[in-house]
């Protein structure tokens, strides 16, 4: 008899984003975010798909030209179809699912005296839909969502202010939800000011001199918010938890070469620095000399140690791959590169589920606190083949994962949750796309929101239904 290892308790859930999935852009209220302006381009070539820094004047070429394509406008139309999504998704077995409430549907140009009540009203239904199918909400407060004026009039996390809009923000939605929402992510993999660093942090990169340094007084701004969202939240909800989120984390060593573990070891810290503010509460010693040696410059506000003080109660991250770094790329902009010992998808995506079991490892060793995983997942070319997707491709994926996790816990890790990225296929956070399929559930629309938007289930979904009813133990 196989030995039981996930605890009954065990949340396992899925996870979605408001800008890739709502669509309703324009409506209920709701005001232009960073995500109404990515477009979708098929002119590049798939593994070079990223939304990039955003120019004053590009941001005005792309709001002036009708001709461009912007699929997050309409998504997958869950705005609307919210419920028998709900539904599919309940029926997988789901029992947690990871949402974002959109900024611009509360605070439709982010600085607002007071917040939009259809915003409001279409979360209260949401969420009490989710309740309805018996499953638990997972918030994500900031998903790259940012209102737009944000971004043009004030620069976005840039400037100081955001911290008291955003402030404002978290204490009208957790006043409004804290009785149906215990668990909540603050923002979106904090640690990504590299790629997505405009939609992430609003900074216009053609209005500040030193965009590097912008950057990370952008994510300083953004950590003493989130600070003192926590506060609030510990102070009025004590059954709140309140959590951090990376992207990945410390990447492997490209050699054994003394300069590349130490090039390795500087890249790594640098990795850990957002779980070190927010599982310890302060700066790490390491950063000082990081910032001296990349002419970085943090402006400290008078309160922003004690803000920084208010710890998160659960460590989150999401996982894709692991890269690799060595003396060369960390010294040529500390961009660590794709790791090609390990197979990739058609997008160059390494596939590395021990790696996974590394980092949960990794980062239980260092916080000690709990741990959730609120993204895994695969994008792949699917192929609609009389009317069944078979995708075993996802199946292998999940399977390798789930066991990583399964060796996790028999570490020792205090792992309390796993979310599939996009249990039901949306649009892509970087490229853009529908094509880059991640569901069980596949949307029978196109890049360009064509087609019948009916519901298939793929192959995939009836493995995880199977899986997801024996907690995690039977993978066959
Ligand atoms: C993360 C984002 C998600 C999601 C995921 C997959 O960066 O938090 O929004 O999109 O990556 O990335 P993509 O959609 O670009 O394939």
């Amino acid at each position: 008899m196989k030995e039981t290892v996930f605890p009954k308790d065990f949340i396992w859930g899925g996870a979605l984003a408001a800008n890739q999935i709502e669509g309703a852009y324009n409506e209920g209220g709701k005001g232009l975010c960073v995500a109404d302006i990515n477009e979708f381009r098929n002119d590049i070539d798939i593994q070079e798909k990223q939304n990039e820094e955003m120019s004053l004047q590009h941001i005005k070429d792309v709001m002036n030209d009708s001709s461009r394509i912007f699929p997050k406008r309409w998504g997958i139309d869950f705005y609307h179809t919210y419920k028998s999504n709900l539904k599919l998704l309940a029926e997988l077995g789901l029992k947690s699912i990871r949402t974002s409430i959109n900024w611009s549907r509360i605070f439709p140009n982010g600085d607002d005296e007071e917040p939009n009540e259809a915003g409001l009203k279409f979360y209260d239904d949401l969420i009490d839909e989710m309740h309805k199918n018996v499953i638990e909400p997972m918030i994500t407060v900031s998903h790259y969502e940012m209102p737009l004026n944000l971004a043009i009039n004030y620069n976005g996390w840039y400037s100081r202010q955001t911290i008291d809009f955003f402030e404002k923000y978290c204490k009208v939605i957790f006043d409004r939800y804290h009785d149906r929402v215990k668990f909540w992510i603050l923002v979106n993999q904090i640690n990504l000011i590299r790629y997505e660093s405009f939609n992430h942090l609003g900074i216009v990169s053609d209005t500040v001199d030193n965009l590097l340094s912008a950057k990370y007084q952008g994510v300083h701004n953004e950590m003493v918010a989130c600070g003192r969202a926590t506060r609030y939240a510990h102070e009025h909800y004590p059954d709140m938890q309140i959590g951090c989120m990376t992207y990945g984390g410390p990447d492997y060593c490209a050699s054994s070469k003394p300069e590349d573990v130490l090039a390795t070891l500087k890249h790594n810290q640098m990795e850990y620095f957002y779980g070190d503010i927010f599982m310890r509460g302060y700066y790490p010693s390491y950063a000082k000399r990081y910032f001296a040696d990349h002419d970085i410059h943090i402006e400290f506000g008078e309160n922003d140690v004690e803000d920084l003080k208010n710890t998160c109660d659960f460590y989150s991250f999401s996982y894709y791959y692991r890269r690799i770094c060595d003396k060369e790329s960390y010294e040529n902009g500390n961009n660590a590169k794709r790791n090609k010992e390990a197979p990739a998808s058609p997008w160059g995506w390494t596939i590395d589920p021990i790696g996974l079991r590394i980092l949960l490892n990794e980062f239980y060793d260092r916080w000690q606190k709990p741990i959730y995983i609120t993204e895994n997942g695969i994008g792949y070319f699917d192929k609609l083949e009389d009317g069944k997707i078979h995708d075993d491709y996802r199946v292998d994926f999940y399977r390798q994962h789930i066991e990583q996790i399964r060796e996790a816990i028999k570490d020792g890790v205090d792992v309390r949750g796993y979310y599939a990225w996009g249990p039901i296929d949306i649009v892509s956070c970087s490229s853009n796309e529908m094509s880059k399929r991640y569901g069980f559930i596949y949307v029978d629309q196109d890049d360009y929101g064509q087609g019948t938007k009916q519901r298939i289930l793929k192959d995939s979904y009836y493995w995880m239904q199977k899986v997801l009813k024996s907690n995690g133990e039977d993978l066959d």
